[in-house]
């Protein structure tokens, strides 16, 4: 073996030690161009991640809200998200795309059989109002490293199943974006459970984005599709999101 197989082979095994456990093709010889680029992103998101962001307070049980309000978006009312609703979600599928070497497309079922976590958290919308619940969901780390992104993607979109505002151009559709970076933290899941019952639609079924030290706008309810991309500046009016395209700021940060 050659000394740069060699060293590619080492490479990839410690990536896939790293987070990639469960992704079968990773060792093959023709994803080796792939997990070197996907190796550097992987370890400058790995640091990004441990040095620059600690946890968001979660809180006992107790604190849960009794009544969290329901915000934006309460019932989409897309003859497709009907349908998949009335289904119970089961002929739904979450599509992971995007610059990355290995689309995927999710099953309810699987997204629950993927890495989880869960976490009480306190939910803070600019409208001035706060709630506290306990989300469960798949780690979206994982998955988006499942997906092997570019090396040059920056960001990742959130598709959403619901238009909160009519527009002639489709801007009225609702999305989100987040730096890539983000998906990597502890926290960041793709929420399936509410205060341990299904999401209910009402709360964005049958996933939304829980990115804890964000505000409200942030968490994308009804993702549909997860999109990585190197820029936003084409998508929707090109500021990352459907409220900051009306003037909010994309860090939202807490
Ligand atoms: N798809 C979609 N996601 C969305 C919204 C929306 O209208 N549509 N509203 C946002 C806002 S402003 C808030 S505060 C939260 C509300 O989440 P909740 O309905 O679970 O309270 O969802 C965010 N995500
Ligand atoms: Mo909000």
């Amino acid at each position: 073996m050659t000394e740069r197989r060699q060293f590619l082979r080492q490479l990839a095994a410690g990536v896939s030690t790293l987070a990639l456990a469960g992704c079968d093709r990773l060792t093959s010889s023709q994803h080796m161009a792939e997990v070197l680029g996907f190796g550097e992103t992987f370890t400058r998101l790995a640091q990004d991640s441990l040095l620059g962001d600690g946890l968001a307070k979660e809180f006992p049980e107790s604190a849960i809200s009794p009544d969290f309000r329901a915000n934006g978006t309460t019932a989409p009312d897309s003859q497709a998200y009907l349908d998949h609703a009335a289904a119970a979600f089961s002929d739904w599928s979450l599509e992971i795309s995007g610059m990355v070497a290995h689309p995927l497309k999710l099953t309810l079922a699987e997204l629950r059989a993927a890495p989880a976590r869960t976490q009480i958290t306190r939910h803070d919308c600019v409208e001035g109002w706060s709630g506290i619940a306990k989300w469960r969901g798949a780690r979206l780390g994982p998955l988006i490293a499942r997906a092997m992104p570019h090396p040059s993607a920056r960001y990742l979109v959130f598709h959403c199943a619901d238009t909160l505002e009519l527009t002639l151009d489709g801007t009225g559709d609702y999305y989100e974006t987040i730096a890539l970076k983000d998906a990597f933290h502890p926290q960041t899941i793709l929420a399936y459970d509410m205060n341990d019952q299904p999401l209910p639609v009402a709360h964005g079924a049958p996933v939304r984005l829980r990115l804890e030290r964000k505000l409200g706008y942030k968490m994308a309810k009804y993702v549909m599709r997860i999109e990585a991309v190197e820029s936003f500046a084409d998508i929707g009016r090109g500021r990352g999101g459907y409220w900051e395209d009306r003037g909010y700021d994309w860090h939202g940060g807490i």
